[in-house]
C-alpha cells in the first residue's frame, strides 16, 4: 500500500500518515525514491497498539466490497455467520471475497490461529465432505482450495515477518504420498510469528531425505502434517524411522492432521499429537 491507500484503509489524511511514520508511530517501508510503502504487518503493528487515533478500518472500500452484512459480521468477528459466506465465496472462486474476510480478520486483531481453525478448517472440512459425497466436483473442490490456499499465501506474504539471527528453529513438511499443503503453510506462518525460523520443506517428503538437513538447520522442532495416506502401515514405518533417526537429538517432534489419531498410540511418549493450529501454539508455549 502507498500512503494514500493506508489514509484510505484508516480514514485518516494522508499528511497524518506522514506524520505517523515520522514519529515512528507507523512503521513502513521507503523506496529509493523517498516513497513510503505499508504492509499489513505495518498496519497491524500501528493497530495493535494505537486503535484509540483510528475511528475503524476501511478496508472494504479500499477493496471495493459493498456488502454491508459481510462487513458488519467481519468488524464483530462473527465466525458462524462468515462460515457460510467462506464457503459460498471459496465456491464461487471468489478471491476478493476470501482475501478481504482473511485479512480484515486479521486486521481486526484476530490470531491466524483462530482465523484459521475457526474458519478456513471448518470451511475446507465441509468442502471435503461434499466432495466425498459426489456434491461438488474434483474441479470444485481442486478450485475451491487454490483460491483459499492464495489468499492465505498472500496474507504470510505481506506479514513481512523478521525473524533474529539466533532465533530457534523448526522444519515442517508432509510425508511422503501427502499432497495437502494448507497446514503445513498456516503452521510456518504461525511459528515465524512467534519468532521461530521455518522451514517448509513442502509435501510429499520421504522422512529419509530429512536426516541431512538436521545437521545442516539444527531444529529443535520437527513438524509432520499428516493428512492422508493411503496405506497406513507405511506412515507407521515412515514415522518410526524418523523417530530412530532423531533418537540423541534435542529435537521435539509434532505430529498434526488427521492421520495422527491413528498413530498417537503407537507413539505414545515420542510424539506429540496437535489437533489444531491452536493446539500447536498451547503446545510450543509449554516447550
Ligand atoms: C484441499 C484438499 C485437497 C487438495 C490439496 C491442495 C493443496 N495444495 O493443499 C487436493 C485436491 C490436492 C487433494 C487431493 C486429495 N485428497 Co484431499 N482434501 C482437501 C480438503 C478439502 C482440504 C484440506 C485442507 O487443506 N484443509 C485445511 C486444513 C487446515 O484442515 P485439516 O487438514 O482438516 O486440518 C485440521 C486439523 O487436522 C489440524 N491439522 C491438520 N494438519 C495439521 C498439521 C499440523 C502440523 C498441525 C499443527 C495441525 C494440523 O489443523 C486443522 C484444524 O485447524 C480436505 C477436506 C478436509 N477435511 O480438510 C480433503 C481430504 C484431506 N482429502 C482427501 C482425499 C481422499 C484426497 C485424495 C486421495 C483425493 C483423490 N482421490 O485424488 C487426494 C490425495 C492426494 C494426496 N496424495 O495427498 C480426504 C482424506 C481422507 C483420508 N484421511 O484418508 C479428505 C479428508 C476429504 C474427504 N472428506 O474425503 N485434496
Amino acid at each position: 500500500m502507498n500512503s494514500k491507500d493506508a489514509a484510505l484503509l484508516m480514514g485518516v489524511n494522508v499528511s497524518t500518515i506522514k506524520r505517523w511514520t515520522d514519529a515512528n508511530l507507523l512503521p513502513c517501508y521507503q523506496t529509493p525514491g523517498g516513497h513510503r510503502k505499508f504492509t499489513l504487518a505495518h498496519i497491524n503493528k500501528f493497530l495493535k497498539k494505537n486503535k484509540n487515533k483510528i475511528q475503524k478500518v476501511n478496508l472494504f472500500e479500499l477493496k471495493g466490497l459493498a456488502d454491508k452484512e459481510l462487513i458488519h459480521h467481519i468488524e464483530h468477528v462473527e465466525f458462524t455467520k462468515l462460515i457460510p459466506t467462506f464457503f459460498k465465496a471459496a465456491i464461487e472462486a471468489d478471491q476478493n471475497k476470501i482475501s478481504t474476510i482473511i485479512t480484515g480478520l486479521y486486521l481486526k486483531g484476530v490470531e491466524l490461529e483462530n482465523i484459521y481453525d475457526n474458519l478456513v478448517f471448518p470451511v475446507m472440512r465441509s468442502i471435503g465432505e461434499l466432495w466425498e459425497k459426489d456434491k461438488l466436483t474434483i474441479l470444485e473442490e481442486h478450485l475451491a482450495s487454490e483460491v483459499v490456499r492464495k489468499a492465505i499465501y498472500e496474507l504470510g506474504g505481506s506479514l513481512s515477518i523478521e525473524i533474529s539471527d539466533d532465533a530457534i528453529s523448526a522444519i515442517c513438511f508432509s510425508i511422503a504420498g501427502d499432497e495437502h499443503e494448507l497446514p503445513l503453510i498456516m503452521v510456518k506462518q504461525i511459528l515465524e510469528l512467534n519468532g521461530i525460523r521455518t522451514f517448509n520443506m513442502g509435501r510429499s517428503i520421504p522422512v529419509k531425505s530429512i536426516f541431512d538437513l538436521l545437521d545442516k538447520l539444527n531444529p529443535q522442532y520437527l513438524i509432520i502434517s499428516a493428512n492422508y495416506q493411503s496405506n497406513k502401515g507405511e506412515i507407521i514405518e515412515e514415522v518410526y524411522e524418523l523417530i530412530n533417526l532423531i533418537d540423541n537429538r534435542k529435537i521435539k517432534l509434532f505430529v498434526g492432521g488427521s492421520l495422527s489419531e491413528m498413530i498417537k498410540h503407537t507413539f505414545k511418549d515420542k510424539i506429540s499429537i496437535i489437533d489444531n493450529m491452536h493446539g500447536l501454539m498451547h503446545k510450543l508455549n509449554k516447550v
